[in-house]
């Protein structure tokens, strides 16, 4: 039986005695090496973190499933969360394993339609509100303020709990600490946890060294950027269209305690990154996870030395959570012919 995130980092998770143990199989995520991205920056040892591998898609789990315990050994009677997707879809999954009713509030119109199926299919009640991510997360909190239901929002410390034990399998997988991790930010908790992570692996002398810290907004979404809110976010990738971050002051901490950066991507970048990642790695992400590789391949494209650096870029979530952008990529090659081999035969002969 799979051991997932509580049982495997249990002692260096908030956990107690009385904290109930389960999993969907969260965690324990391949670290693939590049193939071709890594040689286009000139970087060696370049790898990718397969966060889409969690059991609902992305790497909200491995918070979720903490938030979740934690609610529960509280004695909870609800869950709610706002999300741009990801973390309603993980939150309605573990809400369903566990039996707690579990409410979503999400920006009418802008979640991608795999996330919304999972939400609908794990049975959560979905408040479709006029207004972005950053409106529905101020709702959820008035709402989780003045009734017995617990928020797991990254805002929850249990789900960057949760999330750092990402960075203490990197550590494990590589016996150290990469020089530069590359990763996207939206309300800012991911970049938070892994920092964290990084500096618990450095403390317990699992590694003497810990990354730079890269995080890559896009353009329309860039708050952290640009050192201010912005009231109407808009970028194709939909999971980071995010104008008021709840972990801002922590994500310019984990910035500037490792000397790394936050910088922002173009829509372009990000959809050129996402097809790239797809074509020549085998690697189907969602746009939002592409935006740390789009700012990796910037920053090469603008000097950032990377031979002989090693790098992480944390691939966030799975292809098939945005249905409609995939299928707006120009298939390389796709023709209607007979079920007739010969026909087939000739097709490919002639390429
Ligand atoms: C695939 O689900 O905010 O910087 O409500 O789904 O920790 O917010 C999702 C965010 C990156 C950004 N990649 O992480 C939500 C939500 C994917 C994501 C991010 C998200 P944070």
């Amino acid at each position: 039986m799979t051991k997932g995130v509580l049982e495997k980092y249990r002692s260096y998770l908030p956990l107690t005695d009385d904290t109930p143990m389960f999993s969907l199989g969260e965690g324990d995520t391949p670290l693939v090496k590049s193939r071709a991205i890594g040689e286009m920056v000139g970087c060696d040892e370049l790898y990718f973190k397969l966060e889409g591998c969690n059991p609902t898609g992305s790497f909200k789990d491995r918070g979720m499933v903490v938030a979740v315990a934690k609610a529960l050994e509280g004695g909870v009677t609800g869950i709610a969360c706002a999300s741009t997707g990801n973390t309603s879809a993980s939150a309605a999954a573990y809400g369903a394993y566990m039996g707690i009713p579990t409410t979503v509030i999400v920006p009418k119109g802008h979640v991608s339609r795999g996330k919304l199926a999972q939400a609908i299919a794990y049975g959560a009640r979905i408040m479709l509100i006029r207004g972005s991510f950053d409106h529905a997360l101020d709702l959820v909190r008035d709402l989780t303020e003045r009734n017995p239901i617990i928020l797991v929002n990254s805002i929850n410390p249990n789900r960057i709990q949760g999330q750092k034990t990402a960075a203490f399998e990197i550590v494990e997988d590589l016996g150290a600490a990469p020089d530069l991790l590359f990763i996207p930010v939206g309300n800012a908790g991911n970049i938070t946890a892994y920092w964290m992570g990084f500096h618990e692996a450095f403390i317990n002398e699992w590694t003497s060294t810990r990354p730079k810290m890269m995080g890559f907004q896009a353009q329309g979404a860039a708050p952290i950027v640009r050192g201010d809110v912005v009231p109407d976010p808009e970028t194709i990738a939909s999971a980071i269209r995010i104008g008021n971050p709840a972990s801002w002051n922590s994500a310019i901490r984990a910035r500037d305690e490792s000397g790394g950066t936050i910088d922002m991507v173009s829509d372009e970048d990000i959809l050129d990154a996402y097809k790239l990642m797809a074509s020549r790695e085998g690697i189907f992400c969602e746009p939002a996870s592409a935006a740390g590789v789009a700012g990796l391949l910037k920053h090469a494209r603008n000097g950032l030395e990377m031979e002989g650096k090693r790098a992480v870029c944390v691939i966030t979530g799975s292809g098939l959570k945005d249905p409609d952008l995939a299928n707006e990529i120009e298939p390389e090659w796709m023709e209607e012919y007979p079920p007739d081999v010969a026909a087939v035969e000739q097709a490919l002969t002639v390429g």
